[in-house]
């Protein structure tokens, strides 16, 4: 994943990937997002990529890749470093709801994207007819799908906008908890890094290692001139230092 590239900046990068079938309103999601005015998208032949700013000095880069059928076979080709994978899926068009389902399920199976966290946008709810997001949810069969990553369902409407806050908030939100378990394996190797006799410094070792390296050539060099065994009577008599 690619949320730590920047190593000395506060400011986080993410990569999100927007994918959806054609005309499930994926650019109208991203320049509503963008807040572009007086915008209109035409079908996109290849893709579209914009920076958008979140709170807490998060930036997403978000790719929205072309939905139409010749393009889903270039799909795979985006998917490296997809920190989260926003699924735009048009709820009136249930002529197409399975073969949007069957695009989804494939992606998933990208080695790329494996635990990749998903949100699933049930767009145009303004329209009649529009599935319920639990409709959806439950026609995606997101439960046995996604059992092995975090996922979330937002119905939305990209013309007025309604749910994208929501939407993207829980992106952010997955973003800051894979955040927090990567810090949680960094601090691990930290503490750990004792045990194992990595120093930060690479390859020389640290000092507890150099001080028990040295308490072993002591003790050979005493036991090779029999210090130790002298020792031991003295120990054993209670009179003083002996040789035997
Ligand atoms: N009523 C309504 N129309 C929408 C909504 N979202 C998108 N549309 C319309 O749906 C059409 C397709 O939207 P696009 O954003 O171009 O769809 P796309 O997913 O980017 O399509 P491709 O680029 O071909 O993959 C446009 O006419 C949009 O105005 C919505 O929430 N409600
Ligand atoms: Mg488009």
């Amino acid at each position: 994943m690619g949320i730590w590239n920047c190593k000395f900046s506060k400011v986080k990068y993410a990569r999100v990937l927007l994918l959806g079938l054609d005309f499930s309103g994926k650019s109208t999601i991203l320049y509503k997002l963008k807040q572009a005015k007086d915008f209109m998208t035409l079908p996109t032949i290849g893709f579209n990529v914009e920076m958008i700013e979140m709170e807490e000095n998060i930036h997403l880069t978000v790719w929205d890749v072309g939905g139409q059928f010749h393009m889903r076979s270039f799909w795979g080709h985006y998917c490296e470093n997809t920190d989260v994978l926003v699924y735009v899926v048009d709820s009136t068009d249930q002529r197409h709801l399975e073969d949007s389902r069957r695009e989804f399920k494939l992606l998933l199976k990208n080695e790329h994207m494996r635990r990749v966290p998903v949100l699933l946008l049930a767009n145009k709810q303004d329209l009649p007819g529009a599935f319920a997001a639990e409709d959806v949810t439950r026609k995606f069969k997101m439960k046995k799908i996604c059992g092995d990553r975090d996922w979330y369902v937002q119905p939305c409407c990209a013309i007025s906008g309604d749910g994208l806050a929501e939407g993207f908030c829980k992106v952010t939100e997955f973003i800051k908890s894979y955040r927090k378990s990567a810090e949680a394996t960094l601090a691990f190797f930290r503490q750990n890094q004792n045990y194992i006799g990595i120093s930060r410094y690479g390859a020389l070792p640290n000092l507890p290692n150099q001080l028990a390296f040295s308490l072993l050539l002591l003790y050979f060099f005493l036991k090779k001139y029999s210090v130790l065994q002298g020792m031991a009577c003295w120990g054993r008599e209670g009179k003083g230092y002996i040789y035997k």
